[in-house]
């Protein structure tokens, strides 16, 4: 059990120090390495800024950062200070970024130049809560992070770098296990984004039960993400989880691509790799692009394992991936409620298309979409019902959102919304969400099938399915992917068609199918089906 006196600063990064990992590479970046002191250090800086500008225990402090050293001690800085976290996209729009700063009444914001500028006249006026803004390097552009900022300072908008190394170290702030300690923003398809109010507890339990016990992260692994730090699964996987086992994480601030991708990894040479459903298919399209060309295939073997979450990951994308890498990919389910992965495939148990089995400590059940609470009479195995999950990382609900909070959280446990259904072993496989599903000529579809079916097509690298209005009639419709070699006709439109029709029941077979070069991401890695139906709409 946790102590109610739970530093996650302690937790995640003193503690290294206090068990003789001091001198070990605590991050990566390009040629450079920091050291677990040199992070501490600069940690314990950044909270005695944070304290000489007036930002107290409890205040929300918003991360804007993009994936490099900085963001590591800006956030350790955060909690040291017992402040909370809060995290933002620095890619994206600025009415986003207004937002978040009101949303959050953050009373500091650490950023990249080009987001200060966005926001410096929201931070400047008399009646910003803001009390200080703190700048770093554009490191996405290439600049050394400890470079001179390319901008004016005066008043609340203070270069980093300089006021960091005038600083002094300030000691832990001492919080609850039960005080807040970071927000977690759902991406939900509606509405603006909503922040998880997370304790300190929450970071630790899952830490312990998913990360060191069921995937089993070690003191020896590098870890490399292609999902940002900003979002929860990130920050869990490429900084909380290698720090509480004095791992190392190799940062990479480039857009993820194949290419940039597999340059982290030629360099940083990762045992853990911190993936999506859409990448791992990117990689084995890249790799076949590359051995096309007569030229060195991806050389993935220092990966012990790959993780896999934030959507489902096809069973033949992963068929097909071991068979060219012959590596474990651990899918699992988690979600900003839950902070992090919650149901996981594991290490010497992997069933391909399923997201493995509870991890140990939470509860799941699987119940019918009418069930008011989680004591209703569970669906039988096989059965597809809405998702409910129990577990000691549950958030304490959505800030400025009680409506929300009351239709999600009933106690212990968290309404998912989902749709799954259980096998008799415990394997838990994803059925969509309740809100993508389609009724087509009276009969419903689930676009998740589908696209699963036309993954196993020879042609199809990546696919996905949405509903779409066609005199008043809902029809489906499959945006497709082809894998090299193939080339767009409207003969293997009806090929497609002719497949799902003969491997499902004929009415799920998609009544339009557009060839396209690539699928819409959101900034989480998520196929963004909205922006599909808009480019559907034009
Ligand atoms: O939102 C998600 O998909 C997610 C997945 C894994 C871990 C954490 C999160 C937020």
């Amino acid at each position: 059990s946790l102590p109610d006196d739970l530093s996650l600063a302690r937790y995640f990064l003193y503690d290294r120090l206090e068990e003789g990992l001091g001198s070990k590479a605590a991050v990566l970046f390009g040629e450079r390495r920091w050291t677990y002191d040199e992070v501490a250090s600069k940690s314990r800086r950044m909270a005695g800024l944070f304290a000489a500008h007036g930002i107290r225990r409890g205040e929300r402090v918003l991360i804007v950062l993009p994936d490099a050293p900085p963001f590591a001690w800006t956030f350790f800085g955060v909690l040291t200070r017992g402040a909370v976290v809060a995290m933002g996209n620095p890619n994206a729009p600025e009415e986003n970024l207004a937002y978040l700063v009101a949303y959050t009444r953050a009373t500091a914001i650490v950023t990249v130049p080009e987001v200060a500028e966005k926001l410096r006249p929201i931070v400047e006026r008399h009646d910003s809560e803001v009390l200080a803004m703190f700048v770093v390097p554009d490191v996405a552009t290439g600049d050394d992070p400890e470079k001179p900022v390319p901008m004016a300072f005066g008043g609340k908008v203070i270069e980093l770098a300089p006021a960091l190394a005038k600083a002094p170290e300030a000691p832990v702030t001492k919080v609850h296990r039960d005080e807040p300690a970071i927000w977690l923003f759902t991406s939900g398809s509606t509405g603006e984004p909503k922040a998880n109010v997370h304790t300190g507890r929450d970071f630790a339990f899952n830490t312990e039960v998913y990360a060191k016990k069921t995937v089993g992260y070690r003191e020896s692994d590098v870890t490399v993400s292609v999902p940002r730090l900003f979002f929860g699964y990130a920050t869990g996987t490429n900084l909380m989880f290698p720090f509480a086992v004095g791992a190392t994480a190799g940062l990479f601030s480039e857009r993820p691509t194949p290419e940039s991708l597999a340059n982290a990894i030629a360099m940083y040479k990762p045992t853990v790799v911190t993936n999506v459903p859409t990448m791992l298919g990117k990689l084995l399209e890249y790799d076949a692009e590359l051995e096309a060309a007569g030229k060195p295939r991806l050389n993935l073997s220092s990966i012990r394992f790959s993780l896999s979450a934030g959507e489902a990951l096809p069973g033949p994308l992963l068929a097909r991936w071991q068979a060219r890498f012959a590596s474990d990919v651990y899918d699992g389910i988690g979600s900003a409620e839950m902070f992090h992965i919650y149901a996981s495939n594991r290490p010497g148990d992997v069933k391909i298309g399923s997201l493995g089995k509870v991890v140990e400590g939470y509860e799941l059940r699987v119940l019918p979409e009418e069930a008011e609470g989680a004591g209703a009479t569970p669906c039988a195995p096989g059965e597809i019902g809405v998702l409910w999950v129990k577990g000691d990382s549950v958030s304490q609900g959505y800030w400025l959102d009680r409506d929300k909070s009351f239709r999600t959280f009933h106690g212990h446990w968290c309404r998912t919304g989902d749709l799954f259904h259980m096998d008799a072993q415990g394997y838990l496989y994803f059925a969509g969400r309740a809100d993508d599903l389609l009724k087509v000529g009276g009969q419903w579809v689930a676009p998740l099938e589908v696209e699963e079916c036309m993954l196993e097509h020879g042609a199809v690298a990546a696919v996905a399915v949405i509903g779409i209005e066609d005199e008043g009639l809902t029809k489906t419709k499959a945006f497709v992917v082809l894998r090299a070699g193939h080339a767009a006709h409207p003969d293997l439109a009806v090929q497609l068609q002719e497949h799902v029709r003969t491997t499902l029941a004929k009415y799920k077979y998609p009544r339009v199918v557009e060839f396209v070069e690539d699928l819409p991401k959101n900034d989480r890695g998520k196929v963004d089906k909205k922006a599909l139906r808009a480019q559907h709409a034009r």
